[in-house]
């Protein structure tokens, strides 16, 4: 017999999450869930065995939400607050990391770019048909031999007249195989730049990375650019050195801070229910002083990450949040994340490794979300410079 003595309440509901909220964050936040429950539940299972995502279709359901640059104002973006934003990354990667994924790279990495560093008529080109989906782009500046220090990049952008010349190649680039432009940042003789490559330019090729064991619902690609010729006006003008690129990874970061944290509810979530049905020794697994530590564990991290990514939100919406703060919250929150993932899957025994729960996924996921957007390490870094005064970057 279950000794059930009060009504389970959920993690959110026990940390008292709504009440930080606004109710119109409430309402985004419940309508990016019920889109996560109807069109990517059902899928991501199969779409992640398969390797594959319907990147084209998604984009334009999730334009047609406003979710695509929606914290963007004007050229068709919503126009939201930060918090919004994050908590529409939270519930997109309760779903998969992959669908986030998608979301961030195209609206805060390609689409900020354009619109922090482009022209007006960079703007007017690209912004109003990527916020409804109808146009993708990608973001590279990853390369072979240069990832955590992107600033060693060999991508060379000369001048021939009026024109560009692109040489080079990006690795481990979201969307690239989909993409209708490319951001891509590059060295010129007076240091780095960036440019808006429309993908159907000659010299330009996305292919895609098959070998992944993480992000499989995700399109992963390199791009190899061989005398892609452009003309001036595909260069963001407002993009002068290194700074623009990493301006554009704080926004990125700043929806891994939220979305991380999604993931690690789906998991605890289903660590939490699977353990009130689960019987061993005729007792329900959560009957367990072992479990309920796990998942009181798993609650008190999650809290902790949901409450100081709202701080973040909050010093974001009032324009003032500096990077190292942003890495604070990326590297709390993935590396929670995984641990969650991890200790979820113990509750779930052998049914753990199965698709059948998302779990695994989740945490094969994470890894990669550990990795991109500025290592583990990277981040500690960030956080130690802002400490000590001091870089153990080089
Ligand atoms: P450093 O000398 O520190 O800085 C160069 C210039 O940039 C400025 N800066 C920043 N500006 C805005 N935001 C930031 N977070 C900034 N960090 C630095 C800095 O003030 C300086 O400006 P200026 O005007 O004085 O020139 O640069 P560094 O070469 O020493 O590198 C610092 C370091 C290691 C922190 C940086 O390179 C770094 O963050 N590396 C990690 C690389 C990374 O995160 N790559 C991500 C690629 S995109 C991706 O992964 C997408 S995954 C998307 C998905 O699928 O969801
Ligand atoms: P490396 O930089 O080679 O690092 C290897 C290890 O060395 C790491 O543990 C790192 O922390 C450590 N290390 C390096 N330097 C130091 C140091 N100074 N001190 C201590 N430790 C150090 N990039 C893009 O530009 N656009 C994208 O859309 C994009 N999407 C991605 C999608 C996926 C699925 C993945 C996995 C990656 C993606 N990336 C993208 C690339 C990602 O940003 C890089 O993988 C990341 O920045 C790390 O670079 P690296 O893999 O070359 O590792």
């Amino acid at each position: 017999m279950s000794r059930t003595v009060t009504e389970p309440m959920s993690p959110d509901a026990l940390v008292g999450i709504d009440a930080l909220l606004s109710e119109e964050e409430r309402q985004i936040r419940d309508s990016v869930r019920s889109l996560v429950k109807r069109r990517i539940a059902p899928e991501i299972a199969t779409w992640y065995e398969n390797g594959e995502l319907p990147a084209r279709e998604l984009a334009r359901e999730l334009g047609d939400l406003g979710l695509l640059g929606m914290h963007l104002e004007g050229y068709g973006c919503a126009g939201t607050s930060a918090v919004a934003y994050g908590l529409a990354c939270l519930e997109l990667e309760a779903g998969d990391s992959g669908i986030r994924s998608l979301v961030s790279v195209q609206g805060s990495l390609a689409m900020y770019a354009i619109y922090a560093f482009g022209s007006e008529d960079q703007k007017q080109q690209w912004l109003p048909r990527m916020a409804a989906g109808t146009a993708i782009g990608c973001f590279g500046l990853t390369e072979p031999d240069h990832g955590s220090d992107p600033a060693g990049m060999r991508t060379r952008a000369t001048r021939d007249g009026d024109d560009w010349i692109l040489n080079g190649a990006k690795m481990w680039i979201t969307n690239g195989s989909v993409a209708d432009v490319a951001v891509v940042w590059a060295r010129s003789e007076d240091g780095v730049r960036g440019f808006a490559v429309p993908t159907d330019t000659p010299g330009f090729s996305a292919h895609t990375i098959k070998s992944k064991m993480s992000l499989r619902a995700s399109v992963t690609s390199e791009l190899v650019l061989e005398d892609v010729r452009l003309p001036d006006s595909a260069r963001l003008p407002g993009a002068t050195s290194l700074r623009a690129p990493l301006s554009c990874l704080n926004e990125a970061r700043f929806g891994i801070v939220f979305g991380a944290l999604g993931a690690a509810r789906d998991c605890l979530e289903t660590a939490l229910d699977y353990s009130r049905s689960r019987r061993q020794f005729d007792r329900a697994i959560a009957e367990f002083q072992l479990t309920q530590q796990k998942l009181a564990d798993m609650t008190l991290e999650y809290g902790k990450g949901v409450l100081l990514a709202l701080h973040l939100g909050r010093r974001k919406d009032a324009g003032d949040i500096a990077g190292h703060q942003v890495s604070l919250g990326k590297l709390n929150s993935v590396r929670e994340a995984l641990t969650i993932a991890r200790t979820a899957r113990t509750i779930l025994g052998a049914s753990g490794i199965t698709s059948e729960y998302p779990v695994m996924r989740h945490a094969n996921n994470l890894e990669s979300v550990l990795t991109y957007e500025g290592t583990s390490e990277m981040h500690t870094l960030i956080i130690g410079q802002a400490l000590t005064g001091m870089s153990a970057f080089r």
